[in-house]
């Protein structure tokens, strides 16, 4: 069965001042993408706007109401987030987009999804928007697959910061473990390693900090002993991806030097993950990246690796020498997570 790929031109629509990094022409990106996936015989879909319902899940009435009256207005959220006129329209549209992904893999109607938006989610808690982030659409995705009646829902982030609104809107839910792999120290200065969740949700957040210039091999071990065992152990029904590209080499915002195959590696090991527990059943939901040829290389081999769902081996040891940044934070994730997560 097919991926499902899901996308607007709408989400050019959302125009932040001139400058902005997390600008117009990257849905121009994913547009192309998109485009290639459909003439390659592949699944391409309109999303349909989120309801409110599934949003006030996630978010604060108070909040949806300041986007909402935000619409039709250019306004400043926080220093690196605005909203033109039309942000509040395409936000919905973004996180229905996530939802629709999550629809397509309940109701069998593809294997995966990836959800193509902008403006990005993760930053955003249940009432603020930051980081270039409006609704927080891997969030409501999550929540809405448990409404679905799902009892429990993996999300594995791998944008180069931390994805601070997610974490604290499931950091007290036991029903959604969030997995950060993130450069450290960096904005916006959450996620620790000693960050772990909060009353019965403890042991469900899992944040693994990486020192910056990690390449392709630091991430495949910090994926290989931390991430995809603890996912695994999880053992979840789905497996959303919030999948940011920044922390490729090229990225202007992001210290990192990952290239498109090591996403594509990342994809596909959370894919086998998928296939272990939730019966292939993984959405994609995209986050940063702002190198707009480096996030159109990377969005088409992590969208060519949920096809596959082949699991690439890791080449360690390279001619960019070992993986240090990896093995320092494995060893630093382990000795906080193994209380909570046994053989790590
Ligand atoms: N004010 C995402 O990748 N940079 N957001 C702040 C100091 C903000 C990135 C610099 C970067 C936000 C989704
Ligand atoms: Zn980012």
């Amino acid at each position: 069965m097919a991926v499902l790929v899901l996308n607007t031109q709408r989400f050019g629509d959302h125009t932040p001042p001139p400058g902005h990094p997390e600008r117009p022409e990257r849905q121009d990106v994913m547009a192309a993408v998109a485009g290639e996936w459909r003439q390659r015989g592949g699944l391409v879909a309109e999303p349909a706007p989120a309801s409110r319902e599934a949003i006030l899940r996630v978010h604060d009435a108070r909040f949806v109401e300041a986007l909402e009256s935000a619409a039709g207005r250019a306004v400043m959220l926080d220093p690196d987030t605005f909203t033109s006129a039309e942000s509040w329209e395409i936000t919905q549209l973004a996180a229905g987009a996530a939802v629709g992904g999550v629809d397509a893999v309940l109701d069998g109607r593809a294997a995966r999804a990836a959800a193509l938006v902008r403006p990005p989610g993760h930053h955003s808690n249940r009432d603020l928007a930051r980081g270039f982030c409006l609704v927080n659409s891997a969030a409501v995705a999550a929540a809405h697959a448990l409404a679905r009646g799902l009892a429990r829902v993996a999300i594995v982030d791998f944008d180069v910061h931390h994805g601070n609104g997610t974490q604290e809107i499931f950091e007290a839910d036991p029903r959604v473990l969030y997995v950060s792999a993130h450069q450290w120290p960096f904005y916006p200065g959450t996620g620790p390693v000693e960050d772990v969740g909060a009353g019965t949700g403890r042991g469900f957040t899992v944040n693994v900090p990486i020192e910056r210039g990690a390449t392709d091999d630091d991430y495949a071990l910090v994926f290989d002993e931390i991430v995809v065992p603890v996912t695994n152990r999880f053992n979840p029904e789905l497996v959303i991806i919030s999948a940011g590209f920044d922390a490729h080499e090229e990225d202007p915002i992001g210290g990192m030097r990952m290239s498109a195959d090591g996403f594509a590696r990342l994809t596909g090991r959370l894919c086998a993950v998928a296939d272990r527990c939730a019966s292939g059943r993984a959405v994609l939901v995209t986050e940063g990246g702002y190198h707009l040829r480096a996030l159109a290389a990377s969005l088409a081999a992590s969208l060519a690796a949920m096809d596959g769902g082949a699991e690439r081996e890791p080449v360690h040891g390279a001619e960019r020498g070992a993986p240090s940044r990896g093995r320092a934070a494995v060893q630093e994730a382990r000795a906080v997570q193994s209380a909570f997560w046994r053989g790590l």
